[in-house]
């Protein structure tokens, strides 16, 4: 620095120099550089310091103090009736948005509010059916039934459960005909229930209480195993008209017996057709227990106690119209009665004496 400080003190002696004799080229031009020269070596070691940490790190200034505020700008034009319009049509946009998710919303509630309607409805129905089976008196045949305890009921009788022995029977009872009180185990009156079956379907019942129906051999020998019990048949042929036959006596065997047939004490109207099938065993299409050589309730094709084969078989096809028939062929026939006709309508059933 002090060699700087002699050349500084040299130049200016030749800058005085140079000027009084207004010289600039030569040994002044030099004098003028190395007086620059010098000047910049100060100048700039006074602007950059002497640290050479302080070298690399950009140093800055503090911020200069606040511009005067600005003027305002011109307030230009502003279309309000457009910007209402934009606004009223966003509210609308959004209004129809909502009252479309609202009726949405109001269908699903009321499919909700109709299913738990519907599933109250059902709950009520069983837990009324089950009142009114807790409330309703338990019998124990058709003898004890009246119209207050029947599950159902058709202005002559009706769907009854019966309680015999710890099981529970569901029959129709007759509770008009004949006194009434009867305890219905076969109803033929429009083909809709199919006869033809086998042996099993024939001890277990089949069909609608309300309707056609066989109630069932093994139910029949359980509420008749007991007791004395009377048996009633009611026939009605095409023209409607009708005809009955009654049997003081009506038994049925076990299963281990083939479920086999007791009646006598025939009386009615009819005839007396049911005595050729005394004392027989009860026959289907699947199993042979008839007296003849082939199988009678394959050919005629319902189950039935057949002998050698038949005078009545009220278990036989629904024919739908008159037709000539005979003993031992096929339809509902009563061969006392109407020899060559099929029936139109049967009923059996039996009650207790
Ligand atoms: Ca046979």
């Amino acid at each position: 620095m002090y060699f700087i400080k002699f050349l500084i003190l040299i130049g200016l002696l030749g800058v005085t120099y140079c000027q009084d004799t207004g010289s600039v080229y030569g040994f002044c031009s030099q004098v003028y550089a190395m007086n620059r020269f010098c000047m910049n070596q100060i100048t700039g070691s006074q602007a950059v310091g002497h640290s050479d940490d302080v070298m690399q790190q950009p140093r800055v200034g503090k911020a200069g103090p606040k511009g005067e505020r600005g003027s305002p700008g011109d307030p230009g034009t502003v279309n309000y009736t457009a910007i209402k319009e934009s606004i009223e049509k966003k509210i609308e946009e959004t209004e129809n948005r909502i009252n479309v998710k609202l009726e949405r919303l109001e269908r699903l509630l009321e499919e909700e509010k109709k299913k738990s309607e519907e599933r109250y409805d059902e709950m009520k129905n069983v837990t009324d059916e089950i009142t009114k089976e807790q409330q309703r008196p338990r019998i124990s045949g058709c003898e004890e039934a009246s119209q207050d305890y029947a599950k159902l009921w058709d202005g002559r009788g009706g769907v009854f459960d019966i309680y015999r022995n710890n099981n529970k029977y569901e029959v129709y009872c007759d509770l008009t005909t004949d006194g009434g009180k009867w305890t219905v185990f076969q109803r033929r009156v429009d083909g809709t229930e199919n006869f033809d079956r086998v042996w099993e379907e024939y001890a277990d019942g089949f069909g609608s209480k309300t309707g056609e129906f066989w109630l069932g051999l093994e139910t029949i020998q359980q509420l008749t195993k007991d007791g004395s019990y009377e048996l009633r048949i009611d026939l009605s042929d095409w023209d409607n008209i009708v005809a009955h036959a009654k049997y003081s006596t009506f038994k049925i065997s076990g299963r281990e017996d083939n479920y086999r047939l007791t009646i006598s004490g025939y009386s009615g109207t009819a005839g007396d057709a049911l005595r050729y099938h005394n004392n027989i065993q009860f026959s289907a299409p699947d199993k042979d227990l008839d007296t003849w050589n082939k199988h009678c309730a394959k050919y005629l094709r319902g189950g039935w106690w057949f002998t050698n084969c038949n005078y009545t078989h009220l278990n036989g096809e629904y024919l739908r119209t008159i037709r000539s028939t005979g003993a031992g062929n096929a339809g509902i026939m009563w061969y006392e009665w109407k020899s060559d006709q099929t029936m139109k309508k049967s009923v059996m059933m039996f009650r207790k004496i």
